[in-house]
């Protein structure tokens, strides 16, 4: 190997989910975290706190936040539910709408739920080899209903940011829950 040739510090693989490096920076959502985002609370209550429901590993350049610059992670979300309603990611929508972002799948099944700020809300299937390219304006959130961990790579610009804060006070306008044995995404009733 010739020096130009030489690692960068970085390493991935694909199938475990996994980066190495030391610019990797890493995060875990517990159930006790995000109890209140699913639909049967009593359900979430009854679960231990320190359930784990997703990890994430994610490389950020520096100075990640002007413009042109790209972050790259990973995303293991565990199987299970609370209730009927499948283990999910918080979701979000990115505070800069013109910031796209792309997901694809390396292991599991699952769904990409998808909002607009009108709260029309659809999904899109996710396998191994599924990509999915996200508008910047639109909330996603994935739902894991397979049996193993989903695992779901992501590039998106440095400078998307994040607005958590709509879906903790809104949700999405429909949550992914098992009916009769399958997975169906199901708008929520209206208050
Ligand atoms: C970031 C990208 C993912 C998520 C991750 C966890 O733009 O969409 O890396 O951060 O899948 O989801 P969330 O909704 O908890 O950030
Ligand atoms: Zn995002």
């Amino acid at each position: 190997m010739t020096d130009a040739m030489e690692w960068t510090g970085m390493q991935i693989d694909w199938m475990h989910g996994e980066m190495l490096g030391h610019a990797v920076r890493t995060s875990h959502k517990l159930l006790g975290d995000m109890r209140q985002r699913f639909a049967d609370h009593e359900a979430a209550e009854r679960m231990p706190a320190e359930t784990l429901l997703y990890r994430v590993r994610w490389f950020q350049p520096e100075n990640a936040n002007e413009p042109g610059r790209l972050n790259w992670g990973v995303t293991v979300l565990e199987p299970g539910r609370v209730g009927d309603e499948y283990f999910m990611t918080q979701g979000h929508f990115h505070a800069d709408p013109s910031r796209a972002e792309f997901y694809t799948v390396a292991s599991g099944e699952g769904m990409l739920v998808l909002m607009d700020r009108a709260r029309r809300t659809w999904a899109e299937s996710m396998r191994p080899g599924t990509l999915h390219a996200i508008d910047g304006s639109h909330a996603h959130r994935v739902v894991n209903t397979g049996d193993v961990p989903l695992i779901f790579w992501a590039c998106w610009p440095g400078d998307a940011g994040y607005d958590y804060q709509s879906i903790v006070e809104h949700g999405f306008g429909a949550r992914v829950r098992m009916c009769n044995g399958i997975p169906q995404l199901v708008p929520e009733v209206q208050e």
